[in-house]
């Protein structure tokens, strides 16, 4: 087993990453072409979110062919090129597994519309008629979660957009066909894998109506779904690989055996739960000022309890699915450089591996959209449609994307100032697919590179941490000032007597927070205030400065 704990991921949306050939599009050759970049800041693989053949109904989370390259994204030449130079800098590889749906214009799906029973049996087909939807649960992107064909007289599954068919995976030639496609892209050289919604795969025997939600508790961390997952990692051999389930409304629980080395599943799980404290009743698109308290709490049950479940955390705060964090727990205009680095440290010297979401090193921020026309994500899209039928203004609906919309965290990297940013070469005749962030235009990589003060420069020493330090990388972990509002602080220890330990402490808050350290004294390892070094010395009584964070060695 490939020894991560002192490892760094960064995501790649490879759509908004580096365009290449100037169609506006960013494509494999635009990302082999920033792994200098992406070596110097330190990270040691790259998650690169589906490129494979798709429609691009949901931006390639709609998968036709998993053996074939969309060519908006370039060839399967293209991709055997990243992969060795990416090899050659000791940068590992790890794709994105859409194995819960493909798109219903995968060959499968298309065949199953032609009436070949063997590939309805792959997805999940219910006889019916066009006024008996099989149960009345929803789809995650808004609307009923079955659509009919009537040409089959049939219904089928989509817990995703109408186009994104889900996977029978009680069928073993399903389980076959998508163990085949791990093997084709281990036997390329891919270093690891990201599973799309993993932990939806397992459905139930009976499909019900659900009369207490949106049909969740049916099909989330089903029945076989540890079965499933165990048997696909044993039967491909990847258990000495970097592998990472996404696990939507997942519980602590079933993440510690998803996680846990003894199981043999994953090696680690992405849950949810800390980036729905702004969710108002849980509803995404009900807007709620974040309640700080409650993610002390998340960070602190899954941190300690995935810790003594002998489990592993994936740790990050942003993906191509989030608002950027800057904007939504930081202040993007007052303490945009404070806040941005205190959130990163948050995250990264907490137990668990980091994922850096491209552009949070630089603190790119949301989107500021003003106009629908501006948003491509189909999710978003819909729910403004939604809003609006739901007796919203077009302005309370545009409010609501402007801080929920996934496409804030799906503007074109910046790379420089220009008026593009650099995500396309300049003699380009197209425009990015989506606009640049017109704000904040220093989160740029050019301007931040060369500058020991920047917000690169931070994520670059707390990357670099984790590698010098295993405390941090392995050490245990217990949370600290619970009580005190606005303060988010934990320790990282090990169990021996007289071994150092790491005293970490962020201020969440745009104000000063007084604070009684337990002793005084201490090394400051990291700071990110000019002067922060002289803080530890100073006697037991702190003042966090606005969205200070101190980690102290003591
Ligand atoms: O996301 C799962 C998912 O539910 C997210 O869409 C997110 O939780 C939701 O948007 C919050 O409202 C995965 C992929 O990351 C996402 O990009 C895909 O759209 C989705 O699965 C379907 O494949």
């Amino acid at each position: 087993m490939e020894n991560f704990k002192d490892k760094t991921v960064y995501q790649i949306y490879p759509r908004s990453f580096c365009d290449s050939n100037g169609d506006g599009f960013g494509d494999l050759r635009g990302i082999t072409g920033k792994l200098d970049y992406l070596k110097d800041l330190g990270v040691d693989y790259l998650w690169i979110t589906p490129f494979f053949r798709s429609p691009q109904r949901d931006n390639g989370y709609d998968v036709a062919d998993y053996r074939a390259i969309e060519p908006v994204f370039g060839t399967m030449e293209d991709v055997e090129e990243l992969i060795a130079e990416a090899d050659s800098r000791g940068i590992g590889l790890m794709f994105d597994m859409v194995f819960n749906h493909t798109s219903t214009e995968h060959e499968w799906f298309q065949r199953a519309l032609a009436g070949e029973e063997k590939y309805q049996n792959y997805y999940i087909f219910k006889d019916g008629t066009p006024d008996q939807i099989p149960t009345n649960w929803e789809s995650k992107f808004g609307g009923p979660a079955w659509e009919y064909v009537p040409s089959l007289g049939k219904w089928y599954l989509h817990l995703f957009d109408v186009t994104q068919a889900d996977l029978n995976w009680e069928n073993p030639e399903v389980r076959e066909e998508l163990k085949e496609i791990i093997r084709f892209w281990k036997q390329k050289g891919v270093k690891g894998f990201r599973f799309d919604v993993v932990n939806l795969i397992s459905k139930p025997e009976v499909f019900e109506n659900d009369y207490e939600g949106d049909g969740r508790r049916f099909y989330t961390d089903g029945r076989h779904v540890h079965e499933f997952l165990h048997e696909l990692v044993h039967d491909t051999g990847i258990a000495g690989m970097v592998t990472v389930g996404e696990m939507s409304s997942t519980s602590l629980e079933n993440c510690i055996r998803y996680s846990n080395p003894e199981c043999e599943e994953l090696s680690m799980a992405f849950s949810f739960h800390h980036l729905k404290i702004d969710y108002k009743d849980g509803n995404k698109w009900e807007l709620m000022k974040p309640d700080l308290g409650k993610l002390k709490e998340l960070f602190e049950t899954w941190q300690t309890g995935m810790q003594q479940g002998g489990g592993w955390n994936a740790v990050f705060w942003d993906n191509h699915d989030q608002p950027r964090i800057v904007s939504r727990l930081g202040d993007d205009q007052k303490y945009w450089k404070e806040s941005a680095k205190m959130l990163g440290a948050a995250i990264h010297l907490m137990r668990g591996t980091p994922y850096v979401y491209q552009g949070d090193e630089l603190g790119m921020t949301n989107a500021y959209f003003t106009d629908i026309a501006q948003y491509r994500d189909v999710e978003s899209r819909n729910y403004y449609r939604i809003l609006l039928e739901n007796g919203k203004s077009e302005k309370e609906a545009l409010q609501i994307l402007g801080e929920r919309s996934r496409d804030n965290g799906r503007t074109p990297m910046r790379w420089n100032a220009e008026k593009y940013a650099g995500f396309l070469p300049e003699n380009a005749s197209a425009e990015p697919w989506i606009e640049v962030t017109s704000y904040r235009k220093e989160a740029n990589a050019e301007a931040q590179i060369k500058d020991s003060d920047s917000i690169y420069s931070f994520y670059r020493t707390l990357i670099r941490m984790r590698k010098e330090y295993p405390l941090i990388s392995e050490g245990n972990i217990r949370f600290l000032y619970q009580e005190t509002d606005g303060v988010l602080a934990y320790e990282r220890y090990f169990e021996k007597e007289g071994e150092k330990k790491l005293i970490v402490l962020c201020n969440l808050l745009g104000e000063e927070v007084r604070l009684t350290l337990p002793e005084a004294g201490g090394k400051v390892l990291l700071g990110n205030y000019p002067g922060a070094e002289d803080a530890a010395a100073a006697d037991r009584e702190l003042t966090l400065r606005p969205y200070e964070v101190l980690a102290i060695e003591k």
